[in-house]
């Protein structure tokens, strides 16, 4: 991490913790859409972390807000008689952190929209997992997590990102860009012929939730790997970060989230494309984890569509980056140019390798079912 301590962002962590006090600011992970920084000082809790929230993305950032003292005070009371599964482990939650003189935990200014939350010491995140264990581990994180708030009433979420994850509404956005756009090379001809393929079944999840088969309930929104923290003494997954896409949804946009980042070791910006794989063993160890926390919550129709999240999420995220590339890359931040373009190739060669293996998933989640509700 490179030292930065502008005077600008000085002043901005003094509202925060006396500039006295501070000893350095840098910046702190690789989100795609916040800025993020670690701000160390020799307080009491020695460090906690400030953001600056992207308001084209978060257009009521005080309703992000909302949501995070939602759940940071529900999950403090759900932990007042903690469930057995989180028996002898730690749980930790990132709180607001107050302003020193204001009544408002956040700042605006110049069109600008800052908070801090606290740090969660003695911890990492990894943006590839090491083995199974630590792929049951990131499992058993999300999973604890939704069961956490799973008595959390929705009602008690704005949606503060409407169509977030909602498939169907990405690929109407895509519609309308790709016809007007002159940015169509070959490549990107390529991509488009590939979602023409794909575009019947997109509203798999979306016409399940119609039905009734499924419901909204509290999700995280962007679980991926590097969102999952992990007890670096233990190596047990201790909270879930980065809360602001917290709001109702399907737990299934949740659950493919995770799983396409984890079980594509390649990651998101592979050197090749051929690097793009999806490892079933790392996907079972992951819904193990997962069901062993979640399994009680999860009705079989919320199983059988476990296969489809999986395949859909990967897609969509493709989708996503793709319509960004074609609109100029205004929503992700970038490296250079092409990078959306690059990035969604990926995301459909991960989700022509799930495809490849939906047989194997939906076996692994009838194993899994029966694991769970053995009389099945
Ligand atoms: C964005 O900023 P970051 O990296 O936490 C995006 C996620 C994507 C992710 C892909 C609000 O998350 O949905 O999965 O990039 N977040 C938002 O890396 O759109
Ligand atoms: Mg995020």
């Amino acid at each position: 991490m490179r030292p930065l301590m502008t005077e600008a962002l000085e002043a901005i962590a003094d509202r925060f913790h006396p500039r006295e006090g501070i000893k350095a600011i840098r910046s702190l992970g690789s989100g795609n859409i916040n800025e993020t920084f670690l701000v160390t000082h020799e307080g009491q809790d020695g460090a906690f972390v400030m953001q600056r929230l992207n308001t084209s993305v978060f257009d009521r950032p005080d309703l992000v807000m909302q949501n995070l003292q939602a759940l940071g005070d529900h999950v403090e009371r759900r932990l007042a008689s903690p469930p057995p599964q989180l028996q002898g482990r730690r749980w930790e939650v990132p709180k607001v952190v107050p302003c020193r003189q204001q009544a408002s935990p956040w700042i605006e200014q110049n069109g600008e929209f800052w908070r801090s939350i606290t740090y969660i010491g003695a911890a990492t995140t990894s943006d590839v997992i090491r083995d199974c264990a630590h792929a049951r581990e990131v499992g058993y994180g999300l999973g604890m997590f939704h069961h956490l708030i799973s008595d959390l009433p929705t009602d008690q979420l704005a949606d503060t990102l409407e169509n977030f994850h909602v498939t169907p509404a990405y690929l109407d956005r895509f519609d309308a860009v790709a016809a007007a756009t002159n940015r169509m090379g070959t490549a990107e001809r390529d991509a488009w012929a590939f979602i023409e393929e794909r575009r019947h079944g997109v509203d798999v999840l979306e016409a399940a939730l119609a039905r009734g088969e499924l419901q909204h309930r509290p999700i995280h929104g962007d679980p991926k790997i590097n969102n999952v923290m992990i007890d670096e003494a233990s190596g047990q997954a201790i909270g879930l970060i980065d809360l602001d896409t917290v709001k109702p949804g399907l737990v299934h946009y949740d659950i493919g989230d995770c799983l396409r980042s984890c079980c594509n070791p390649a990651g998101e910006d592979p050197l090749s494309l051929n690097d793009v794989r999806f490892d079933m063993e790392l996907c079972e160890a992951i819904l193990t984890g997962y069901l062993s926390v979640a399994g009680g919550f999860l009705s079989d129709w919320d199983l059988h569509y476990l296969p489809h999240c999986i395949r859909l999420i990967p897609l969509e995220l493709g989708l996503r980056f793709l319509t960004d590339h074609l609109e100029g890359d205004v929503y992700f931040r970038c490296d250079q140019p092409g990078h959306n373009l690059q990035r969604a190739l990926v995301q459909f060669r991960l989700t022509e390798a799930v495809e490849e293996q939906f047989h194997g998933l939906e076996q692994l989640v009838a194993r899994l079912k029966h694991q769970q509700k053995p009389g099945h």
